[in-house]
C-alpha cells in the first residue's frame, strides 16, 4: 500500500462486501455493489492496475436460518443463491474479475491457514462462555438463531448484532432475555469453550491505522469511538456443524497447544473469519485464471512478498454502513497479526429506503434486481442514479420519480442529447469523423479539466463526483454546439464548421471514455458509433485526450426519456404490493421470518414512530444530510431575488417554462419545470428566488441562465414576502 494518489504502480484490489447467499437481491444491495464496480473501472480508466473481487458468504446463521425454513441443506440452499447472484451482476454490468464464494476449497484453505497463522503468532486462547441454547429442542442457538434485548441500548436485537438499536456487533452471552428464533423457545445459557482472537491488543495499532484509512468518513469516524469505548476480545468459533471448521477442531488435540477441545466436535469459525479471507481467495483465483503477470494476488495481499511493494497493494473495501466495525476493526487487526496488506481505504454506503423506511425482504418492501430488468430498463440509468444520487455514505431515498427525474434531466436530456446531435450532425454532414488539425484549445483545456476532475474524484473516493464530472462535460458540449451553430456555418465557413464539429466529436469520445465506468456498456455503444476500435473499457482517460479518427455510424439515441404514465403504474404496482404485505397493525418482524435481508433502518422501529403511522400521506421526504457545508460555502451560493416579466411554453418540452426574469442589474432567460404546476399566466409579476450563478444549461435549444427555486412536487415557488427588490441578496 502506499497513499500516493490513484493511479500508483502498486497493484490495487476493489472489494465489494460478500452478500449472504439467502435471498433475493434489491436495489438497495445494488449501491454496493455498482458503487464498487464504477470505482474500480474508474481505477482501471486512470491505468491503475486493478482486481476487482467479491463472492458470496455461504455460511453462518443468516444462512442456515434461512436454509433450515426452506427445508434443505445450507450447502444447497446457499450454492443456488449463489449461482444466482453470478449471473444477476453481469446483467447490471457489475464484472468481477473473479466471483467466488466462502465455501469453495480455495478459501476453506486460505482461511484455515490464516486461523493457524493467528494460532501461531500466540493471537488466539480459549474461554469458557455462556451460549444460548434451547432445552426443549436440544440446540445451541448462535447468533441469529436467538433474539432478544441488547444490552447497550435495549433495542430488540438479533443474537449477533444490535440491528434495530445501536447497530453494535454483540458477542455470545451478551443478548438479554434470549429467545430462539426457530421454535420461539425461552432459551437459556450454558457454559461451553470457545476460541477468541484478541483484538483488544490491537488498539493502538487500529488506532493508527484509522488515522491512515482512506474512503468515506463514516468508515474512519465510528471506529474511533469503538476504540476509545474499548474493545472487546472476538470469539471467533460457533456451535455449529455449518462452516469451515476450526482447524484442529475436529481432532481432540486444540490447536492451540494441548488445551481441552471444547466438544469440539460441531466447533466451525464464526462466519464473519472466513467471510473477509474470501477477499484475499477470490483474488487468488483470479490469478490462478490469469497468470501472476497479469495480476499477482501475493505481491497484492502478503507483506514481503514482492521487492517493489513490500507493503502489498491498494485494498479497497466498498461495503454497507451497517458492517463497518467487521472492516475497520476485526479485519485490519487479523491483517496485521498474519503480516497481510494493511486496508487503503474503505467506502461504506448508505442505506436505500423506500419512502423513508428500510428495505424489507420479508415484507416485499424493495425493489427487486430482477423486477427491475423485467420492466424492460437498460442497467446503465439505475448504475446512474445509483452512483449520483448523494454522496456514497449518505442513506437515499428510491422514488420512480427521482429515477425518472435523473434519467430525462441528465441522461437524456444532458448526456444522450449532447451525443446524439453532435454524432448525427457530424455523421449526415461529412462521411467520417470531420478531420481539423487539432481540437481547438478551449475544448482541449475543458477535457483537460474533465479528466482532472474524475482523477479528484477517484483520490476522493467519490463515485458522485465522477458521475457529475460527465454530465458538466456534457452540458459543456451542449453550449458549445448551441454557441457555435455549425448548421449555420457549414454553407458560409465550412472550415470553421469541421472544427466546431470535430471538437463536438473529440467531446463525444471524451464522454465516451470518462462515463464508460458509470455507464459501459452505453458507452460502448458510443465507442462503435465513434468508429473507434477496439473496446472502450480497454483504454485510458489518455484516450480522451486523442482526437477521434475513425469513421463515424449512424448513431441511435442513448438513453430512453421515461414518461409520467409509467412512473405512475410503475408506484401504483410498488404500492399495492407493499400495501398487501403490510397490513397496518402488523407487529415487528415475526421470530424467525427472514431477519436476513432486512436492511437495519428504522423499519421494525416504525410503530414506535408518531409519524410513521401517517406515512401513506405524507410527501416522500429525503433524510437530513449529515454532511455539513461551512458558511463560506453557503456564501459560493449567489441567491437573488428575482421578478418574473414573463413566461412562455418551449417547443417539445413536456415540463419546461422559459421564463424572464428581472434580476435587478440584468434580466435574464430561466429555463424552469413549471409547466402544468403553473398557469403560463399566474406567472408575470411572481416574486422568486434564483440562482444567480448556477452554471449555464442548455434545455430544448433553451440556454437557461440561472435557476429559480421551487419546493416539492407541485413546484411552490420559494419568495419573498416584503418589498425587497429585485437583485437583492438572499442571505
Ligand atoms: N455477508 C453481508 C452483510 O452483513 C455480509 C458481508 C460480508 S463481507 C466480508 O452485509
Ligand atoms: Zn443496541
Amino acid at each position: 500500500m502506499s497513499h500516493d494518489d490513484f493511479p500508483t504502480d502498486h497493484p490495487a484490489v476493489v472489494t465489494c462486501g460478500l452478500p449472504y447467499a439467502n435471498g433475493d437481491l434489491h436495489i438497495g444491495h445494488l449501491r454496493t455493489y455498482v458503487g464498487g464496480d464504477v470505482y474500480a473501472r474508474a481505477l482501471e480508466r486512470l491505468g491503475q492496475q486493478t482486481a476487482f473481487v467479491s463472492g458470496s458468504d455461504m455460511h453462518g446463521t443468516p444462512v442456515a436460518v434461512n436454509a433450515e425454513q426452506a427445508g434443505v441443506s445450507p450447502e444447497a440452499f446457499a450454492l443456488d443463491w449463489h449461482e444466482q447472484y453470478a449471473e444477476t451482476f453481469p446483467k447490471f454490468n457489475v464484472e468481477f474479475d473473479n466471483y467466488g464464494h466462502t465455501h469453495d476449497e480455495t478459501n476453506t484453505a486460505v482461511t484455515q491457514q490464516l486461523v493457524r497463522d493467528l494460532d501461531e503468532a500466540g493471537h488466539l486462547y480459549e474461554k469458557e462462555i455462556m451460549v444460548a441454547y434451547d432445552p426443549i429442542d436440544d440446540q445451541y442457538l448462535p447468533d441469529r438463531y436467538v433474539e432478544g434485548t441488547c444490552p447497550y441500548c435495549g433495542a430488540h436485537a438479533r443474537g449477533d448484532e444490535c440491528d434495530e438499536g445501536c447497530q453494535r456487533h454483540l458477542e455470545p452471552g451478551e443478548i438479554d432475555d434470549p429467545v430462539s428464533t426457530i421454535s420461539g423457545n425461552p432459551a437459556e445459557y450454558r457454559e461451553r469453550t470457545h476460541t477468541f482472537f484478541a483484538v483488544s491488543a490491537f488498539a493502538d495499532y487500529l488506532a493508527d491505522f484509522l488515522d491512515r484509512l482512506e474512503g468515506t468518513a463514516n468508515a474512519q469516524n465510528q471506529p474511533r469511538e469503538w476504540i476509545e469505548q474499548g474493545l472487546q476480545d472476538w470469539c471467533i468459533t460457533r456451535d455449529m456443524e455449518w462452516g469451515i471448521d476450526l482447524p484442529g477442531g475436529e481432532a481432540t488435540e486444540s490447536p492451540r497447544g494441548g488445551g481441552e477441545a471444547a466438544d469440539s466436535q460441531d466447533l466451525v469459525l464464526y462466519v464473519w473469519v472466513d467471510a473477509p479471507i474470501e477477499y484475499i481467495s477470490s483474488t487468488k483465483q483470479y490469478t490462478e485464471r490469469v497468470g501472476p503477470d497479469a495480476f499477482d494476488w501475493e505481491t497484492a495481499w502478503l507483506e514481503g512478498a514482492s521487492d517493489d511493494h513490500p507493503d502489498g497493494g491498494e485494498i479497497v473495501h466498498v461495503i454497507g454502513r451497517d458492517i463497518i466495525q467487521h472492516h475497520t476493526i476485526f479485519w485490519p487487526a487479523m491483517l496485521a497479526a498474519t503480516d497481510h496488506a494493511e486496508p487503503r481505504a474503505v467506502m461504506a454506503s448508505g442505506f436505500v429506503t423506500l419512502g423513508g423506511k428500510g428495505f424489507s425482504t420479508s415484507r416485499d418492501r424493495a425493489v427487486w434486481a430482477d423486477e427491475y430488468l423485467d420492466e424492460g430498463f437498460h442497467p446503465d440509468p439505475l448504475r446512474y442514479y445509483l452512483a449520483t444520487n448523494g454522496g456514497f455514505q449518505q442513506d437515499v431515498d428510491f422514488s420512480w420519480e427521482k429515477f425518472r427525474d435523473r434519467v430525462n434531466t441528465e441522461l437524456v436530456g444532458t448526456v444522450g442529447n449532447f451525443l446524439y446531435r453532435s454524432l448525427l450532425f457530424a455523421h449526415r454532414n461529412y462521411e467520417s469523423t470531420p478531420i481539423a488539425e487539432t481540437t481547438s484549445e478551449t475544448v482541449a483545456d475543458r477535457i483537460d479539466e474533465a479528466i482532472a476532475d474524475v482523477e479528484a474524484a477517484v483520490n476522493d473516493y467519490s463515485v458522485r463526483a465522477l458521475g457529475d464530472a460527465v454530465t458538466r462535460l456534457a452540458r459543456f458540449g451542449n453550449e458549445y454546439i448551441q454557441r457555435n451553430e455549425p448548421w449555420s456555418l457549414v454553407d458560409d465557413d465550412p472550415e470553421a464548421a469541421r472544427q466546431v464539429v470535430h471538437d463536438c466529436v473529440a467531446l463525444a469520445k471524451a464522454i465516451a471514455v470518462l462515463f464508460e465506468p458509470i455507464a459501459p456498456e452505453k458507452c460502448e455503444r458510443v465507442w462503435d458509433q465513434l468508429g473507434e476500435d477496439g473496446s472502450v473499457h480497454d483504454v485510458t482517460v489518455e484516450a480522451a485526450r486523442e482526437p477521434p479518427t475513425g469513421a463515424l455510424t449512424e448513431p441511435t439515441e442513448l438513453f430512453e426519456k421515461i414518461d409520467d404514465d409509467r412512473v405512475e403504474a410503475l408506484n401504483e404496482k410498488l404500492e399495492s404490493r407493499v400495501a398487501a404485505a403490510e397490513p397496518d397493525d402488523e407487529p415487528a418482524d415475526p421470530a424467525g421470518d427472514d431477519p436476513a435481508d432486512d436492511e437495519p433502518t428504522d423499519d421494525d422501529a416504525a410503530g414506535d414512530d408518531p409519524a410513521a403511522d401517517t406515512d401513506e400521506s405524507m410527501p416522500d421526504i429525503d433524510p437530513i444530510t449529515d454532511d455539513r457545508i461551512s458558511f463560506d460555502d453557503f456564501q459560493a451560493l449567489d441567491l437573488r431575488v428575482g421578478r418574473i416579466e414573463t413566461a412562455a411554453p418551449i417547443d417539445g418540452a413536456d415540463d419546461l417554462l422559459r421564463l424572464r426574469v428581472d434580476l435587478g442589474v440584468e434580466t435574464r432567460t430561466i429555463v424552469a419545470g413549471l409547466k402544468g404546476l403553473h398557469a403560463v399566466d399566474d406567472l408575470p409579476d411572481t416574486r422568486v428566488v434564483v440562482v444567480a450563478n448556477m452554471e449555464k444549461a442548455e434545455l430544448f435549444g433553451v440556454e437557461s441562465n440561472g435557476m429559480v427555486l421551487a419546493a416539492g412536487e407541485e413546484a411552490d415557488l420559494l419568495t419573498t414576502h416584503e418589498d425587497a427588490p429585485p437583485g437583492t441578496k438572499v442571505l
